[in-house]
């Protein structure tokens, strides 16, 4: 009922509510599995680095793999449309195996393959893991002076380009590897040229491996700062946008890593102009890259325009990254997912032909109050439906608080 009278509403405006929901179910979003232990892996780091931090201690946290994925089957079950998993190679089940992430391989990383597929996932992304590790070196990795560390990382790199074409030919779905290093100082550096040239070469031994491009989709992802590496980082993103470009791998954009008043929605179009594939962290920095949970807010919906209306809906690869451990840890999840897929929902609810038509014929007038009127269309309604259609409701808050109770209190 509601729906109907909702589609009414959209219909006026010319937008279609069904092509809408049919193509939100389209749309994957790689559900990051470090929501659930605070960033600290099964590999046995034990304890998060990197300038990362996560802040909380609710009770609850996944303390290894059954844990971990008893809880991220209970939160997927609450996230509508199509999910993927995003997995760090820190996750990695090594069941007794002496092995270091140098060595990693396909078997540390078979049983997610059968979870994923037990949950009819879309696939996985994987990330190399470069912090939580003793061959982190005064904070640095690839961009180490002593060539040892940085071998060790290099090697860790071509592992997991073998595991992620592993994954992609598994699932039929290409695997996004993103590459992340903490490397950088925490006071005015005595140079800032010669660490990026060794990570360029590091970057270029990685990226000698053999590997089908079709398949692993290699992003790098720049940053401004960390918790203690305050001035200088040396994946910036000039140092990535201009290697990602030169050597054909992509770019991908966190939304926690840039100046405040810089927007990774304005920069989405500026890279889809020459890249096919862009990569995205979605993520909500409160002051810092603080990694809060994302929730339905404007630049939320800006970003998922950007998406929609220039048609990148399969180009840009969405991600969630953020690690709050001060509420439930589920419920985080679920929050920030279901806020994506609303603001992707959102984006297909508008008359993007006829906005854009107003800013062509410079009818400003018009667009703004258009733009205006648009914010009261009923939005909620046809989420509601969409959910209903996966057999959700808008509450998931009563089902984690029972799991809460029978499952993560007991931990
Ligand atoms: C850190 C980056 C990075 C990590 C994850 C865990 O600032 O955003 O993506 O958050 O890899
Ligand atoms: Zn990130």
């Amino acid at each position: 009922m509601m729906y109907e009278l909702a589609k009414k509403a959209y219909a006026e405006m010319c937008v279609d509510t069904e092509r809408a929901i049919a193509a939100l179910m389209e749309i994957p979003v790689s559900v990051h599995c470090w929501q659930g232990d605070d960033v600290i892996g099964l590999d046995g780091g034990g304890s998060l680095s990197g300038g990362i931090q996560t802040t909380g201690n609710y009770a609850g946290r996944a303390r290894n793999f059954q844990e971990l994925t008893a809880d991220i089957e209970k939160a997927f079950s609450l996230m509508p449309g199509k999910k993927r998993l995003n997995l760090h190679a820190s996750y990695a089940v090594l069941n007794g195996d002496k092995a270091d992430r140098d060595t990693y391989s396909l078997k540390h990383f078979k049983a997610w393959v059968e979870f994923a597929k037990r949950l009819k996932m879309d696939g996985i992304d994987f990330n190399p893991t470069m912090f939580s590790h003793k061959n982190v070196k005064d904070g640095l990795t690839l961009s180490s002076p002593d060539r040892k560390i940085r071998k060790f990382w290099i090697d860790h790199c071509k592992a997991c380009i073998k595991i992620s074409e592993y994954f992609a030919e598994e699932f039929g779905t290409p695997t996004v590897m993103n590459i992340w290093i903490p490397d950088g100082f925490k006071d005015v550096p005595a140079d800032r040229f010669t660490p990026r040239l060794r990570l360029k070469e590091s970057l270029d031994e990685i990226l000698s491996v053999k590997y089908d491009k079709n398949k692993v989709k290699i992003a790098v992802e720049s940053k401004v700062f960390g918790i203690g590496v305050e001035s200088y980082t040396v994946g910036s993103n000039e140092f990535y946008q201009n290697y990602a470009a030169l050597n054909g791998i992509c770019c991908l954009l966190d939304n926690g890593h840039y100046h405040p008043l810089e927007y990774v929605s304005d920069k989405i179009p500026a890279l889809l102009a020459f890249y096919d594939t862009v990569a995205l962290h979605v993520t909500r920095g409160v002051r810092w890259d603080s990694d809060h949970v994302v929730l339905f807010e404007d630049e939320l919906k800006e970003i998922a325009k950007e998406i929609v209306r220039n048609d990148a809906t399969e180009k840009v690869k969405i991600a969630l990254d953020y690690f709050d451990a001060s509420i439930n840890r589920l419920s985080a999840w679920v929050t920030g997912q279901r806020a994506v897929q609303k603001a992707l929902l959102y984006a297909l609810l508008l008359p993007h032909a006829e906005l854009k038509k107003l800013q062509d014929d410079s009818a400003f007038t018009e667009l703004m109050v258009k733009q205006e009127a648009i914010k009261d269309l009923p939005l909620g309604a046809v989420w509601n439906e969409y959910l209903k259609r996966q057999g959700l409701k808008s509450d998931y808050l009563t089902e984690i608080k029972q799991y809460e109770r029978e499952v993560l209190n007991k931990r």
